[in-house]
Parts: C-alpha cells; structure tokens; sequence
C-alpha cells in the first residue's frame, strides 16, 4: 500500500464523570487520531497513549510531535503494515504513536478487501465478546452504587482499582453487594510494594480472578509474592514489551497477561503473540486506555480472538463519553456484538470530529 497524506489530530473529548486511578482524576481524554489516504482508500487508527505520562512514558503530546515530526518518511514508499515499522529509529519511546499508524493502515487494507478487523486478527474470532468494566477509586458509598448499576447494566466482569488503605474492606463490601456469580478482579496499579505483602494476601478470601499489577517492583519480587498468593497475578504496566511479557511468564512473575496492543506498539505482533498464549495456555484479556470508538472497536476486535480466555475491559463506550467520535458502542445483553463490516466498519462522525478536535496537521 502507499499512503499519500496522513491527517494527525489531538481531539479532547470529555469523560460522563471522572475516572479516578493511582495516576490522577482523568475528566477529559484528549487523543491522537491518525487518517492516511492511501492507494487502498481510507484508514483510521487513534494512539493510546494517555494524556499525561505516568501509566507509560508517552502522552498525547509527545505522541503527536514524534508522528508530526516522523511520518512522512512513509509518504508514497510502498508498505505493509509490517515493513512501515522499520522507517521509525527512535521508535522504542513511541510504541503507542506506532501502532496507531499500524492500525489505520490495517484498517485501509481490510477496507479494501471487505474483511472486518476482528477476521483480520483472527479467522476464527468470536461474534460476540463478554462485557467488562473498570470501577476507579472512589468512596465506599459511592463504589457500591456504581457495582449495582454496572450489574444492571450487563456486565459480568468488574475490574476494581484497588490502593493501600482502599482494598480488603472495599473488596468484602464489593464482593458482598455482587454476590458469588460476578466476575471480580482488582487493579493496583503498583501502588503496593515489598512490604505489602500480607494485606496483599487477604485478598485471596475474595475469589478474584486475578490481582492485576499489584507492585511497583520488578519481576524477581512479583514471582515471589506469586508463591505467597493462591490468587493469580497479572500484569499490566511491567510489560511495556512482547518480549517482558514472554519473561514474565518464564520467571513466574505472572501467570495472567493484560493485553492493550497500544502498549506492545503493534497489533499485528500483539495477534502473534496471543496466538502463542493460547497454544501455551496462558490466560489473556484485552485491557483499554479510555481510547476513542475507534481503539474501542479495535480492543473488541482484538478480544474476539480466541487467545483471549478472560473476559477483557470491554465495556459500553458511554461508560466514559457522553459523545464519541464513532457511534455508540453499547451492551446487548452482557456481551458486546464484534463489528462484522469491513475495517472497524462506520467511520468516526465527521462533525462530531471536527467539534472536538483541539489541533491538527496535514503530512502531505
Ligand atoms: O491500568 O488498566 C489500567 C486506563 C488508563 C491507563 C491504565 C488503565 C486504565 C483502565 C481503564 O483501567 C480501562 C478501560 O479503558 O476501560
Ligand atoms: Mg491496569
């Protein structure tokens, strides 16, 4: 494919009310929205990467100069999906810019061939995905309001960040309220550290699925705490790479894998990847970054694929937007319906984009 002009933007769009996480209270969540015109046709891809750094090392802004600044060295050079990774040097710092790129140009190739994303990631992918949700850290009172309405609403699965002084007690009145039936899992996001480990272990008494990132530690003092534990643990942060992800497995740092595709820099790897979990057995799921409709479809896409064993982050995009640049993704039921149309089907609004966006630049 030759891509003949990229339009970058950074939208802002703002959060129904605020996601509150280790890393600060997120009330609006800009982001880098990528368009190529390509020799195909029309390709989008949004960039994870988070407002501010702090869940990784790259923000909206710095994903932004690095694709102003490096883009248009892939103007009219003929590329795959595969071969565009080789024209970025400094690519380490920028996966989430990366693989961004990667996804609108996977998007223009399944376009061009009538294929949905989720048949370009997995010929067997599943045409439904179950639905998941994150609770933030917030007052108990207000925590046990929100798991009634998210189990009303559908979900089977809820993610609930958890922080010192904010864990066993919170988790017993979660898991009190829920009932046995519900899916719970926790997300640290390494608030705790070496000397935690025995709060760490009344967790077990919840029946959690897993404890996503429990440390700021490396892998040596998770495989440790993994012996301690009869939860499983998973990681998120940690593995910033493919490769970390692999060792972690091997050194027994954890035995469950959060996938976001954003944070290993590439889908297409991300895909390999998830097809050697599943021939290894390792438990996958596919996790979320507050992206826009479009990284929302693609997370869908990507947990429609059979290596994701767990039920993901996948959720009904008005949980955090109240307007999105896509149409709506909603519950049907408790699952989420896997678009079937070709590349993440309808493209993002072109008004509703045009509103919301706060800066653009055209690489021609
Ligand atoms: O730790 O999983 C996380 C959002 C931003 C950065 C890190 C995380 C999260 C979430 C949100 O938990 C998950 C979602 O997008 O639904
Ligand atoms: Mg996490």
């Amino acid at each position: 494919m030759r891509i003949g002009k990229i339009e970058l933007r950074v939208v802002d769009l703002p959060l129904v009310q605020p996601f509150v996480t280790g890393f600060g209270s997120l009330t609006s969540r800009s982001a880098v929205v990528v368009r190529i015109e390509t020799d195909l046709g029309e390709g989008w891809g949004d960039c994870g990467a988070m407002p501010t750094i702090g869940y990784s090392q790259e923000s909206t802004e710095t994903a932004f100069s690095f694709l102003q600044k490096n883009s248009g060295a892939l103007l009219h050079e003929d590329l795959s999906p595969a071969t565009m990774r080789q024209h970025f040097q400094d690519a380490a710092e920028n996966p989430m810019a990366c693989a961004a790129l990667e996804l609108a140009m996977l998007d223009a190739q399944a376009r061009s061939q009538s294929i949905s994303i989720a048949n370009v990631f997995s010929q067997d992918a599943r045409k439904t995905v179950p639905a998941g949700v994150v609770i933030g850290l917030a007052p108990i009172f207000e925590l046990l309001q929100e798991v009634e309405l998210r189990i009303g609403e559908g979900y089977q699965r809820l993610k609930i960040k958890i922080q010192p002084d904010h864990d066993v007690d919170v988790l017993r009145q979660i898991r009190h309220v829920a009932g046995d039936a519900i899916e719970l899992c926790a997300d640290a996001n390494g608030a705790y550290g070496k000397d935690d480990f025995k709060v760490l272990q009344k967790l077990d008494e919840f029946n959690l699925s897993y404890i996503e990132q429990p440390l700021h530690e490396d892998f040596s003092v998770h495989a440790v705490l993994a012996q301690q534990l009869s939860t499983p643990l998973c990681l998120d942060e940690s593995l910033p790479t493919i490769a970390l992800a692999k060792r972690a497995i091997d050194v027994g740092a954890c035995s469950v894998i959060c996938i976001k595709a954003p944070r290993f820099g590439s889908w297409t790897e991300t895909v390999a990847f998830m097809d050697q979990c599943h021939a290894d057995n390792i438990p996958t799921w596919v996790g979320g970054l507050v992206e826009t409709g479009i990284g929302r479809r693609a997370n869908v896409a990507l947990a429609a694929h059979p290596g994701a064993t767990l039920c993901g982050d996948i959720g009904a995009t008005g949980r955090f937007f109240a307007e999105d640049i896509c149409a709506p993704l909603t519950l049907d039921g408790s699952v989420i319906a896997v678009n079937d149309q070709p590349g993440f089907g309808e493209p993002p609004t072109k008004e509703v984009l045009d509103r919301v966006t706060v800066r653009s630049e055209f690489i021609a």
